[in-house]
């Protein structure tokens, strides 16, 4: 349905908080329906294009989606030297398998999405998102994440892109989970997650670490400027039992990307005085 372009009522609204509020002024509803886990809207924005929202919570616009899907991939995969079996658990959109297969070294990217219909949103409003998907290297596979991760074996990576610990990914932030993706996981193997917003989640943040370390030896923050998700400014855990360091081949790289640089991949890990703080405050 097509709304009227300076309609004060044409507005899709993320309620971030109770008290805050991201509106975007939409022309057009292209898509809205109950899935069997969550409400699924794709709306066409004025400042940013296309916009999945799951559950009123924006997951990808097609102005910014770029920064989200490469630093939640390109960082982790920077780390090893020739990375050959993926998994992304949640991620339905396809955004971060793009990423992953511009590695050539990768065999196999799996996509553990529990949701269908975001899949299908997904090939149907946001191609050039969901593209990869059709790629011979990628499998779909309309599941459980928990319960997948649980049979996986050798893993390079494994991505955690959730949406937000409520709903049908609250158990994708318990510290069980995490033992077995660390057991999912081959020798020198990384897990990855999405882990919100510093200014506004900085307990989430931590009690993700805290779960992590239980499972990994080493846990480490970075973070990326998105501006469709509250507060503009995200975060992401990485855990491993070795200490990551930047394979050589991130600074020759010629995989085309528009967030990543090289010295992004090293920025990236560099935290502002308030975050470093209350990542190392106890309590
Ligand atoms: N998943 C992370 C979205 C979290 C955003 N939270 C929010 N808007 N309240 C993104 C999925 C992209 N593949």
């Amino acid at each position: 349905m097509v709304l009227a372009r300076h309609n004060p009522q044409s507005w899709f609204t993320e309620y971030q908080t109770d008290s805050l509020n991201l509106g975007f002024r939409i022309d057009e509803i292209l898509l809205h329906e109950k899935s069997p886990f969550q409400d699924v809207l794709v709306v066409r924005t004025e400042t940013y294009g296309r916009l999945l929202a799951l559950d009123g919570a924006v997951q990808t616009t097609q102005g910014d989606e770029f920064v989200y899907h490469e630093m939640i991939t390109h960082v982790p995969l920077f780390m090893m030297a020739a990375p050959k079996k993926v998994a992304v658990i949640g991620g339905g959109d396809g955004g971060s398998i793009r990423e992953i297969l511009k590695h050539a070294s990768v065999q196999e990217a799996h996509l553990v999405e529990i949701d269908g219909r975001v899949v299908s949103a997904a090939r149907q409003f946001f191609p050039e998102i969901s593209c990869a998907l059709d790629d011979p290297r990628a499998q779909v596979h309309l599941a459980d994440g928990i319960e997948w991760v649980r049979q996986a074996r050798d893993y390079d990576l494994i991505i955690v892109d959730s949406t937000d610990p409520v709903g049908p990914a609250t158990g994708l932030f318990s510290p069980d989970f995490y033992q077995s993706i660390a057991e999912a996981l081959a020798p020198g193997g990384i897990l990855v997650a999405q882990s919100e917003s510093p200014y506004l989640h900085q307990a989430l943040i931590k009690q993700m670490a805290n779960g992590m370390r239980t499972a990994f030896s080493h846990v480490r923050l970075y973070l990326a400027a998105i501006p469709t998700y509250p507060s503009g400014l995200w975060s992401f855990l990485m855990a491993s039992q070795h200490l990551p360091e930047p394979h050589a081949r991130y600074l020759t790289t010629k995989i085309a990307t528009r967030y990543w640089t090289p010295h992004i991949q090293s920025a990236a890990f560099v935290l502002p005085r308030f975050v470093e703080e209350f990542m190392t405050c106890d309590g």
